[in-house]
């Protein structure tokens, strides 16, 4: 079998894959990002790479279609549209999943032959005030570092990132670095203990949104203990004055830390010179998520601690092409190559090179604004593509009656079902990931390929291609006449050549007549660059600014304050992880993280649901009781969407209020009561068949044997049997059923013929039962007692739920291993093969060991 040499679909850490056709996952051992390792996630892409549920065709109305019909309307209605209301009547919705080639073609249909800049994409729900930090401070968006910089640090500050489950390769990476060399330190700045606070030599649990008051302390103490580099900013900075001031203002205990916290991060901090500051959602994702960017900023430039090895500020990036998305001009407020809309010689040089009719000459609508836009009938059409904003938009239900609202909605998605798809009049196929060929860039810097190691199926067809045809039927045939993504790469390098007059960062002249069949992965201007050891910044002085950061007030609510984010074996809104039975039973149903003491003000019990409710909407969670979040606070996942659960999608909770700076929407910060669900019954369910989420509760998540549901209603039904078979989708079939008048328990098994073909388990409170066992029978000939009995049989053990995703290894199978004296997560892994390939569950593994450990000692 030939491997084909790519990049991981998922996050912006950019591994290389090799990947074959029969479904083979391999790290590439030759890719500077990840050296052959991969995590649960990229080691699961076999997986996902199946053809259920794929959208094969274009569909008009829920309608299959040609390609030539579902075309000639989408050119059709945006033409109809901007002839009659104007350019800005029309909008993109694009995404950092697209790759640059897709983002390309898309932005230059927008900003240059449609003439509006109504383009934006889900990176400004996700990295717009990692922009415009990095805007105000260097005069562009430049990342100054790379990778191997992490391995070069004495100090690696970790602020609102989930780096262990968000970008596991990289943190293995600091593990690594950490365990060869223990002097390395690692702080995790984190209202929430999450998986990443394991290696962490320091949790700094802050208040939410306290990151500028720390970081305008951290500062302050620069300044007052000489460990400023005078000469540094001398040269190279401008604001200093300004920003000190306001920082010797500001409070540091309004951050939520004592001062003996802060003391002692302070002094690390500034005795260590090679300090790296890692960031991202718990940054970036708030109304002042451009000032923590600066905050962070202003303390490196002025140590002059930036761009040289082992130190400077480092904002991971989420998608596996956010960063190429930046650099094309994929958001409503830029153009590509790192121009400047606002800038008329840019706008010129831009209109010259494509030779359009037109260009925008300012920003577009940004992606609260674009859709609030469509809530207002402003928007005649709309078309998004490679994203779900229905579901990952703030105000998700709002937002989902926004798009109903628009007179004509295209969606391009691989998938035919999702939720922002059931409200498209057209959808059009696209061809996924290993169906298609381009390039992405990731958090370094550095560019790769993707490449297609098997055929579009149906008649699928990549972005750029889709994106093309509607061009030329809008009457740009020949500016859009691509043969193919190598052309589309080559003139994106031409533009940044034409541009480089201008004297930007982007520099992308090392893949000037590229071998791009056969390109290997480089960084831009070139491997192992940094920026600004030397200063050199982009303001029109050659300086970079350090900005006056006024903190927030602290946060205070009446109510809950509710944080959310991701798990570390779901992507997004799951469309592709969520086929993994591997990846689904790490975490199987949307839960909210519930500290103990608030727990038992809300009288929870074991397995309880908690309804939450804001000003936007509703969302029940199963609790989950721990003291990894801090009382009064919140933690939901974002994964959950109306196609896998029936209440459980966390956004329907969040205000769309965004930092006023970049437009990002304040994601983290959700303002909601809660209340326990007062279900009158509970039930699990395992089933041959996919199952709808149609009860009060309920949620999906496939398995090995097909799929399983936790539900939970308001009233006992009064026929369980008719119960059973709405839930299992199972309508047909023989019954056997057990019912305990006492208890209230009912148990079901559907038979066809000899074959279980799902089973219902029913209680008056949250079900308590082998979910892995049930699973593992349906599907088989299990007679009728033995699947009715809810456990396996003293000589199957049940391995408990799944903590290692890759070698399926349950909880109870390694609770005995560490019983029977595995006291490293290294033993772990040589008993249970555990932690051994991705290492994603490493912490988790820790963690269990640790827990052991005192009544090991007791004994
Ligand atoms: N498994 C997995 N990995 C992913 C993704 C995925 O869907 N699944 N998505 C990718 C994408 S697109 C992105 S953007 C990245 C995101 O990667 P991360 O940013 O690491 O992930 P999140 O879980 O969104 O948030 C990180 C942390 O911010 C914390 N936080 C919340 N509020 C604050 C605050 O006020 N201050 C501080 N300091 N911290 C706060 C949260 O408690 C949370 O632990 O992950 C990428 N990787
Ligand atoms: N509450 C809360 N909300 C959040 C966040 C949070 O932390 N908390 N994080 C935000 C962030 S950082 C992000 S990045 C967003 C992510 O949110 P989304 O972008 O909405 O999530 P995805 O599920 O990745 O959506 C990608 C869609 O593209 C489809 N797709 C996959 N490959 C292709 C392809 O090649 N072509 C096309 N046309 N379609 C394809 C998938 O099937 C899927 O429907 O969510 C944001 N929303
Ligand atoms: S860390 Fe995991 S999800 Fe991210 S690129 Fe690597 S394999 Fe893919
Ligand atoms: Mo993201």
């Amino acid at each position: 079998m030939t491997l084909t040499r790519t990049t991981c679909p998922y996050c912006g850490v950019g591994c290389g894959v090799l990947a074959g056709a029969d479904g083979t996952i391999k790290g590439d051992p030759d890719h500077p990002a990840n050296f052959g390792r991969l995590c649960s996630k990229g080691s699961a892409l076999g997986e996902t790479i199946d053809l259920s549920g794929r959208l094969l065709a274009p569909q008009i109305g829920g309608e299959q279609a040609d390609w030539d019909t579902a075309l000639d309307l989408v050119a059709s209605k945006f033409s109809e549209a901007v002839r009659e209301h104007g350019p800005d009547s029309v909008a993109f919705y694009v995404s950092g999943q697209l790759l640059t080639e897709d983002y390309y073609v898309a932005n230059k249909l927008m900003k240059g032959f449609i003439g509006s800049a109504n383009i934006d994409t889900n990176s400004r729900l996700c990295m717009a005030s990692s922009v415009a930090g990095h805007k105000r401070a260097f005069g562009t968006d430049t990342v100054p570092n790379t990778y191997s910089d992490l391995e070069q640090a004495d100090l690696i500050v970790l602020v609102g990132s989930n780096t262990a489950w968000c970008h596991p390769v990289l943190f293995q990476r600091i593990a690594a670095a950490k365990a060869a060399r223990p002097s390395l330190r690692v702080i995790n700045v984190d209202p929430r203990m999450t998986a990443t606070r394991d290696i962490a030599d320091m949790h700094l649990r802050i208040r939410p949104d306290g990151d500028a008051a720390l970081f305008n302390g951290l500062l302050a103490h620069l300044v007052a203990n000489g460990h400023v580099d005078a000469d540094y900013v001398a040269a190279h900075v401008n604001g200093f004055d300004a920003a000190v001031a306001e920082a010797q203002a500001s409070t540091p205990t309004d951050s939520g830390l004592s001062t003996s916290e802060l003391d002692a991060f302070y002094r690390l901090w500034a005795g260590t010179d090679k300090v790296m500051t890692l960031y991202s959602q718990g940054v970036n994702q708030s109304v002042c998520g451009s000032d923590k960017v600066n905050s962070i900023l202003n303390c490196h430039l002025a140590t002059g601690r930036i761009g040289k090895a082992g130190c400077g500020p480092f904002s991971l990036t989420g998608q596996p092409n956010a960063m190429g998305g930046r650099e094309v001009g994929g958001l409503a407020n830029m153009l590509a190559n790192h121009l400047d809309i606002e800038n008329a010689d840019h706008r010129d040089a831009v209109q010259g090179f494509w030779e359009s009719p037109t260009i925008c000459t300012q920003a577009g609508l940004k992606a609260v604004d674009l859709f609030n836009a469509c809530a207002d009938g402003k928007i005649k059409a709309l078309w998004v593509m490679s994203t779900n904003p229905a579901v990952s938009m703030p105000d998700a239900d709002g937002v989902a009656e926004a798009i109903r609202n628009v007179p004509f909605v295209a969606v391009s998605d691989i998938m035919a079902r999702t939720d922002t798809g059931d409200l498209a009049d057209v959808l059009l196929p696209a061809t996924g990931w290993g169906e298609k060929d381009g390039t992405v860039t990731n958090s370094e810097r550095r560019i790769s390929r993707q490449r297609a190691f098997l055929p579009a199926p149906g008649d699928t067809r990549p972005d750029w291609k889709i994106i093309s045809d509607v061009a030329a039927r809008m009457g740009w045939a020949e500016a859009f006449n691509y043969e193919g993504p190598a052309d589309v790469f080559a003139e994106y390098v031409a533009l940044s050549d034409a541009a480089s007059g201008f004297a930007r960062d982007l520099d992308l002249s090392v893949f000037a007549d590229v071998d791009y069949a056969n390109m290997i992965p480089r960084q831009w201007p070139d491997n192992d660059s940094r920026f600004f050891a030397e200063g050199r910044f982009y303001h029109a002085d050659g300086k970079a600014k350090m900005l006056p950061i006024t903190p927030p007030t602290p946060i205070a609510h009446t109510g809950f304050h509710l944080n959310t984010g991701r798990i570390r074996d779901q992507w997004h809104t799951m469309t592709r992880s969520g086929k993994a039975p591997k990846l689904g039973s790490h975490l199987a149903e949307p839960y909210v993280e519930v500290n103990p003491a608030d727990a038992a003000a809300l009288g929870l019990g074991l397995g309880d649901l908690l309804r939450l409710q804001s000003n936007e909407g509703r969302a029940t969670f199963r609790a989950l009781v721990t003291d990894r979040v801090a009382k009064g606070q919140l933690f939901a996942p974002m994964h959950w969407t109306r196609q896998k659960s029936s209440s459980g999608t966390v956004n329907s909770l969040v205000t769309p209020i965004t930092d006023p700076t970049s437009g990002q929407p304040a994601l983290k910060a959700g303002k909601v009561s809660a209340e326990r669900m007062d279900a009158a019954w509970y039930g699990f369910a395992a089933s041959t068949v996919e199952m709808e989420p149609t009860r009060p509760y309920a949620a999906i998540a496939r398995t090995e044997t097909g799929w399983q549901a936790e539900v939970a209603g308001m009233k006992c039904p009064t026929d369980w049997v008719a119960e059973a078979r709405t839930v299992t989708g199972i309508a047909e079939s023989e019954v056997a059923i057990l019912e305990d008048p006492v208890t209230g328990l009912v148990r079901i098994a559907l038979y066809s013929g000899k074959v279980l073909k799902a089973l219902f388990f029913s209680a008056l409170e949250p079900v308590q039962l082998s979910r892995r066992h049930a699973i593992s029978l349906v599907g088989t000939e299990t007679a009728p007692m033995t699947a009715l009995a809810g456990r396996s049989a003293a000589d199957q053990p049940d391995p408990g739920p799944t903590v290692c995703a890759c070698f399926s290894v349950g909880l109870n199978t390694l609770r005995d291993a560490v019983a029977n004296g595995a006291n490293t997560v290294e033993a772990l892994g040589e008993v249970t093969c555990a932690g051994t390939n991705c290492g994603s569950c490493k912490p988790e593994l820790a963690a269990l060991i640790a827990k052991a450990r005192p009544a090991m000692a007791a004994e």
